[in-house]
């Protein structure tokens, strides 16, 4: 078993660190087998040991939830200070591990997660195989799923608007995270198969999740005013603590995966946007003043010639990027080339997120008017959208990559409206959506960064995953079938993991 490369400091960290959790895991495991099956139980009332249990499990989950970071007042020890803990840790007290079962299984969960990564990128263990596109087999498969999704998971939602308490018009959760996994498939087997054709409607998908991020960012912030550090660190903590335990497990550099800095920038400036004077939010001259100055920003830093070159070196060390296949480029260009793609359409979410109360009381009114009326409006907003997206497709979607890029800031609003008005023109595609799509639209994430290691290879650092992971060579549907499946169950696995810790919204 070939290994690339000696080990990092930052490997050789996380193995001290993981070793002994994994070895307290196992301990506590241990310990909570020999109580149970002790034999002073057996004499003790049968109903008081279930109980017990009970109690314990409840516990174990309030730990896991809490994370261990706030709100310690409802676990058993009310006022235990990390030394203590660590102390107690330190020393293998038992009954500290039995506590925290739960925690050091989690623990070592994503340990294990990690060191199969590492197996099947960095080490010759699985083998791997080349991709290779086929246009016809690829929407087979795009459309088998559709249908399977169609078959067994299209729900009828009946959510109730915060504002109104009617019908939820626009943007409901089920549709954004059906329309993530809707984009979330397409661009992961453009990664798997290569499919070089579609690049530009990729392109298309990354920006419709920044106009999530700024549509989603600026409602909760506008809406709930919780602006708290405690909140936000949250945040930063989910989106972030996946990819840092990749790059230090992996050695890869930041923006080998650059969706996440990405994002983490832009819901910075969302935050930014709103919590810097927040008591006036609610004036809106004081908001259009807001959004103008976001724009000024960006021209400011993307548009004037070399200002961004000297606005982020100093977060170069953060940023920057080598590309093992194209070495002369400048450490930046990934970063300005990927946030450059983007920068205008996070402020486009933040405005539709403005104007979303508007636009939701106008569709109501729509929707009480009479049929003849409300016919026509809808008919002129459908045509409308399709004549625009039509126009879209055959003079900017049909351009090569290269002019097509020069483009994309200014034009990726378009595709994004559009899908917008035709998914939700009429009731009745509103308040369905399918279910199955919207499962893999909440794994986002995980499967984003998985898909680097354990679907696809990239054999060295920061190389891009130009190779497919093998566990059945020659035999490259059935391998599809298998790595995939494994892929996707660790994906939601982890992301189970890291909403647990973070995520007390739900
Ligand atoms: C329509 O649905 C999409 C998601 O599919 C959502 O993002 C959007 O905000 C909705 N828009 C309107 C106008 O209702
Ligand atoms: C803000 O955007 C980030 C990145 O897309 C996302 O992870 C986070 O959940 C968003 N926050 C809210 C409150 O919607």
């Amino acid at each position: 078993m070939a290994v690339s490369g000696p080990l990092t400091p930052g490997q050789v960290s996380f193995l001290l660190g993981i070793v002994p959790i994994f070895v307290s895991w196992i301990y506590s495991e241990w310990l909570e087998y020999k109580k149970s099956s002790s034999p002073s139980k057996l004499h003790s009332d049968n109903s008081m040991v279930e109980l017990e249990a009970e109690a314990i499990k409840e516990d174990d989950r309030a730990v896991l939830l809490e994370g261990g970071l706030t709100k310690s007042a409802s676990t058993r020890q009310p006022t235990v200070s990390i030394k203590t803990n660590l102390i107690r840790f330190l020393t293998m007290e038992g009954s500290f591990l039995i506590e925290n079962r739960a925690t050091l299984r989690a623990m070592s969960e994503f340990g294990g997660i990690l060191f199969y990564f590492y197996l099947c990128d960095r080490t010759s263990l699985i083998p791997e195989s080349t991709k290779s596109y086929n246009r016809d087999l690829f929407m087979f498969l795009y459309a088998l799923l559709i249908i399977v999704s169609a078959m067994t998971s299209l729900k009828k939602h009946s959510d109730k608007s915060a504002f109104s308490g009617k019908s939820i018009l626009y943007l409901n959760r089920h549709q954004t995270e059906e329309w993530k996994g809707w984009m979330q498939v397409l661009f992961l087997m453009y990664h798997y198969f290569a499919a070089t054709e579609i690049y530009n409607a990729i392109r298309v998908f990354i920006a419709a999740y920044v106009w999530m991020t700024g549509f989603g960012n600026f409602s909760y912030y506008y809406i709930r005013k919780d602006f708290s550090v405690a909140r936000f660190s949250q945040m930063m903590w989910r989106l972030n603590f996946f990819v840092a335990f990749c790059c230090i497990v992996l050695n890869n550099d930041y923006m080998l995966y650059y969706i996440c800095p990405m994002h983490t920038l832009f819901t910075l400036m969302v935050y930014g946007a709103l919590a810097i004077g927040n008591k006036y939010n609610e004036i809106r001259s004081v908001m259009i003043l807001k959004i103008v100055a976001c724009f000024l920003v960006v021209i400011l830093v993307w548009e004037i010639p070399g200002v961004f070159y000297i606005a982020w070196s100093p977060f170069s060390f953060l940023l920057g990027y080598t590309d093992p296949a194209k070495p002369d480029l400048p450490r930046l260009h990934e970063w300005h080339f990927r946030s450059g793609l983007d920068r205008y359409i996070w402020i486009v979410g933040m405005i539709y997120a403005y104007l979303h109360p508007n636009v939701e009381k106008w569709m109501e009114k729509l929707e009480e008017s009479d049929s003849k009326q409300r016919r026509i409006v809808k008919a002129s907003v459908v045509s409308a959208s399709v004549v625009a997206g039509y126009m879209w497709y055959e003079y900017i979607y049909k351009l090569d990559k290269v002019t097509y890029n020069k483009y994309h800031p200014y034009t990726s609003w378009i595709p994004i409206t559009v899908y917008i008005c035709l998914r939700n023109f009429s009731q009745h595609i509103r308040n369905y959506s399918l279910t199955l799509f919207a499962w893999l639209g909440k794994i986002t994430l995980e499967t984003y960064i998985s898909q680097f290691h354990i679907w696809l290879r990239s054999d060295i650092p920061n190389a891009q995953p130009k190779w497919l992971l093998s566990f059945i060579p020659n035999y490259p549907m059935l391998n599809f079938m298998l790595t995939t499946a494994v892929y996707v169950l660790v994906s939601s696995i982890s992301c189970v993991m890291s909403t647990l810790r973070t995520d007390k919204r739900a």
